[in-house]
């Protein structure tokens, strides 16, 4: 027998009502307000013809209006699908007709991109913005104020869809992650209650966007899960506005990417910045134990290293608070199992031998929206395979080694690129790194280096080749060294080691 369930319902009720929920530059809104607002939007997208389960996107900044929406869609049954807002028109458009969307939101900024998009969405026939100053759109265009209606819940199970995460990885097209109900209230009891001891007194401070999922459960599942408060940042990030907001609203819980952790620490932003900070949090791709290091020695916090996915919809393993191990990606969140299988499938055992790291949860996606191939490839059973190269280590921690396709052999003996880099970040004139296989003159794979140089500092290839046959086994060391402007990244800001691939191959 299905069990009535509502995650927008669950999230709304779990704060006192004069409680603040929610903190914008621009709005603070207690629950009861808050409550109030979702019902509204959720009221209003059914007077426009949502029906349950049908799919809203939302390519949106971090204000009010985004978090009352996907609130709303979840409300009226709908399935919330907030997208990404760094994307292409053209992305933006592919995004649409695969999820047949019928309604896009929008926020002032991405107009351009918007309407861009409905060229390639002709089943878009209203378009809600959040802000009056429309551009001229072709299908009939809302202001967000204006949304309205009687609020009826859309009748939900745990098991129904309540949200989409478009995923397209660091290559390849979007994929279309389906979430239930039941997940988002799975990913607050396990990660957030189990790993952080989220209570109703913690402030949440995400530089990650609520477009993707590390960000929507950092500010939005997590913060109204606990009846705590979320703090939204709707501009685009930098180290002195997260620095100051963080001075000015004492936020308990921080969440960031390495590369935000990394800008921090080139930045002037004052030492005490995060003092209020009770966890530091990092995910998205490992974060190097040099930088752990030189972030507890600044600021003087402890970084929880963890790492999750858009298909298992949080952090599955993680550092626990007390028992870092810098370098290292912890051990499996109370909930979760994970492990690692070599390439023909079975289970590796040992410590210290590599292979792919598995998961197995209960926040896992059921499968991705009309993908059957890559859906088989990836959800196996209750086990959802990462694409991430990891290994055990003996103290029962798990270190990751890179994407599975991004290891690399040399003479024949496997070399992970993240170790390799690790090295060459210990070096000054190093700002940014990643290591990729290139051809050399016989045809054979050899680890290159592509680096971006520290600020005042020029790149010498021979001195970084040297520094890393003295700190490393001679078999890994880089055999080239390529500078770059910068390095590729996804929109989420992960390195895209095919497009490098290709980049040192020409
Ligand atoms: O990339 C990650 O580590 C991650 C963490 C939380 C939620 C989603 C993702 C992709």
């Amino acid at each position: 027998m299905a069990t009535g369930f509502n995650a927008a319902e669950y999230l709304l009720s779990a704060g006192r009502p004069d409680a603040t929920a929610v903190v914008s530059p621009r709005r603070t809104l207690t629950y009861a307000e808050l409550a109030a607002e979702s019902r509204r939007v959720a009221g209003g997208l059914v007077e426009l013809g949502v029906r349950p389960e049908e799919r809203v996107m939302f390519c949106m900044v971090d204000d009010v209006e985004l978090l009352t929406g996907i609130l709303g869609a979840m409300l009226a049954g709908a399935v919330a699908v907030p997208v990404s807002t760094m994307v292409t028109g053209l992305e933006l458009g592919k995004m649409l007709a695969d999820s047949r969307a019928r309604l896009l939101c929008v926020s002032g900024e991405f107009a351009e991109q918007a309407v861009t998009a409905l060229g390639f969405a002709p089943e878009v026939t209203d378009v809600v913005l959040d802000r009056s100053d429309a551009a001229a759109f072709g299908v009939r265009t809302h202001e967000w104020s204006s949304l309205t209606g009687a609020f009826r819940s859309g009748q939900t199970w745990e098991d129904s869809p309540a949200l989409w995460l478009y995923t397209s990885g660091t290559t390849g097209q979007p994929k279309g992650a389906m979430h239930r109900h039941a997940s988002i209230r799975a990913v607050c009891e396990t990660y957030a209650r189990g790993v952080l001891a989220t209570t109703s007194v913690d402030r949440f401070l995400s530089v990650p966007k609520l477009f993707f999922a590390y960000g929507l459960g950092n500010s939005c599942f997590f913060p109204l899960g606990a009846g705590g408060t979320t703090l939204l940042e709707p501009a685009r990030p930098t180290p002195a506005l997260f620095a100051r907001r963080a001075r000015e609203e004492k936020p308990s819980l921080f969440f960031a990417v390495p590369t935000f952790y990394a800008a921090l620490l080139a930045s002037d932003v004052p030492d005490d910045s995060f003092s209020s900070v009770r966890h530091a949090v990092s995910a998205g791709e490992p974060l190097p134990a040099s930088l752990f290091e030189r972030f507890r020695a600044r600021f003087g916090l402890e970084i929880l290293d963890g790492i999750g996915s858009t298909e298992a919809l949080h952090i599955f393993l993680s550092n626990q608070p007390g028992a870092v191990r810098p370098g290292t990606t912890g051990v499996a969140v109370p909930g979760y199992s994970v492990q690692i299988r070599d390439e023909a499938g079975a289970v590796i055992d040992a410590a210290g031998k590599p292979g792919e790291l598995f998961v197995a949860g209960p926040s896992t996606a059921t499968g991705y929206w009309a993908r059957y191939d890559a859906t088989k490839l990836v959800f196996q059973g209750e086990w959802l395979r990462t694409g991430d190269s990891y290994v055990r280590n003996e103290d029962g921690t798990y270190s990751c080694l890179g994407r599975f396709g991004d290891m690399l052999k040399a003479g024949g003996i496997w070399v992970s690129p993240s170790e390799v880099e690790e090295r060459l970040r210990q070096h000054p004139a190093v700002a940014e790194v990643a290591v990729v296989a290139a051809p050399d003159a016989d045809g054979l794979d050899k680890p290159v280096a592509c680096v971006v140089a520290a600020p005042g500092f020029a790149v010498d290839p021979a001195e970084l080749i040297e520094f890393c046959r003295e700190g490393l086994a001679a078999f890994k060391r880089p055999r080239g060294v390529v500078e770059l402007a910068e390095l590729p990244k996804t929109a989420t800001g992960k390195i895209r080691r095919n497009v490098i691939r290709e980049q040192v191959r020409d």
